[in-house]
């Protein structure tokens, strides 16, 4: 299963095409809005938000709610294109009034975009840069997120910091896949503890009256799935590989952490690796899950815990210095609007992003030209290892 989008952040709409999804998969329109919801939402969040109200259009595909096993194709209207039908024309000359984005802002993809594609206008690069792409990516997510929850997978997401503020766990890799995804929704940080929620909420209003911007750290937890997913053999089917190429394409993703991640390498091996038993629910299962779930690039059937470090957006209200690309004077960076802190949306990201490649370890693994031979698959799967997933 994989997807393609396309779209620019004030053009017209956003569209994401998913291939590779078996038939008879049943997609609901109203679970996919639910995600886009939770995509825009957050303490934090800018004015583009208050604009748009994200749904999605399902043009190809879903026959009377169930997939045919042909392309996807998804759409998701931009509300503020008409505010920007004539900068954004597809076709004729540019208005005569038109300002062209001159001032790079650091940290985003304007200057280098420009040096690279040649342009002297750094729209014609942050339209497509935007992380507002990621309203697209989580639309696609929903058919890989259908499909996981039909075999009994549930991926979500919690929110561990922002700036300085921080939830302190104190077994994360033990307590997290236990965390309530309803409870953490009803946070607008999507964080499940109340007093780092208060912190990280006073964190973003400081940062808000100093025009500045805040990054942080989150975690996304997949439940439910069987032992065996990837492969040890060969580079590209590692999953921890694949798990690791999907979360540094979202932007703004400085940094990827499985299990214990960096803490792994300052312990002893017999502190960090996961004691092997036979428990007569689950079959084999771990004393620990310090390896978040995956061993010899293999999913081990304990949760997933990735861990994610996003850096703070690049447009700042008190903006840097920067390089005007007409007059090659320094000046201020461009900025319009932002949005003070955009991890709890980025979580909603990043899930996505798992769901994508966890969908697709198992059309790997179990087959993928219909849910009824695949659902087959996997119990008898599950059925020889003796195992029922976690
Ligand atoms: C975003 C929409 C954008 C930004 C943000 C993400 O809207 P606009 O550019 O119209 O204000 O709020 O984009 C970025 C963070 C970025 O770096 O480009 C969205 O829908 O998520």
């Amino acid at each position: 299963m994989r997807y393609t989008t396309a779209g620019e952040s004030h053009g017209p709409q956003l569209t994401a095409i998913v291939e590779g999804v078996p038939a008879g998969l049943r997609i609901s329109e109203e679970s996919i809005n639910a995600d886009l919801v939770r995509r825009q939402g957050g303490y934090g969040r800018g004015q583009r938000q208050q604009i748009e109200s994200d749904r999605v259009r399902i043009v190809s595909g879903v026959r009377f709610g169930r997939t045919l096993g042909s392309p996807i194709a998804l759409q998701v209207e931009n509300r503020d294109w008409q505010n920007w039908s004539e900068t954004m024309s597809a076709f004729g000359d540019p208005p005569e009034d038109l300002v062209r984005e001159t001032t790079p802002r650091p940290g985003h993809a304007d200057l280098v975009g420009v040096l690279k594609t040649n342009s002297d206008d750094c729209r014609d690069v942050l339209e497509r840069a935007s992380a507002r792409e990621t309203a697209a990516r989580v639309a696609a997510a929903g058919i890989a997120r259908e499909f996981l929850a039909d075999l009994g997978v549930e991926v979500f997401s919690y929110v561990t910091s922002i700036g300085q503020a921080k939830f302190s766990e104190r077994e994360p890799m033990l307590d997290a896949p236990d965390y309530k995804p309803l409870e953490i929704e009803l946070s607008d940080v999507r964080c499940p503890n109340d007093a780092a929620a208060d912190a990280m909420r006073l964190e973003i209003d400081k940062a808000r009256n100093l025009g500045e911007s805040l990054g942080g750290t989150f975690r996304v937890i997949a439940r439910g799935l069987v032992p065996g997913l990837g492969g040890y053999a060969t580079a590209d089917e590692r999953l921890t590989a694949r798990l690791a190429a999907a979360l540094f394409s979202i932007p703004a993703i400085k940094g990827v952490e499985f299990g214990l991640g960096f803490q792994a390498a300052s312990l002893p091996g017999s502190h960090v690796h996961d004691e092997i038993k036979l428990d007569p629910k689950f079959g084999f299962t771990r004393a620990t899950n310090n390896a978040g779930g995956l061993e010899g690039g293999m999913s081990t059937g304990m949760p997933l815990i990735v861990t994610c470090a996003m850096k703070p957006i690049p447009t700042l209200m008190n903006p840097l210095q920067t390089i005007d690309l007409d007059t090659l004077e320094p000046t201020e960076a461009s900025k319009e609007r932002s949005d003070v802190c955009a991890v709890p949306a980025c979580a909603v990201v990043a899930e996505g992003e798992v769901a994508f490649v966890l969908a697709d370890a198992y059309l790997k693994k179990f087959g993928c030209d219909n849910m009824a031979d695949i659902r087959a698959a996997v119990a008898s799967y599950k059925q020889r290892l003796k195992t029922s997933a976690r």
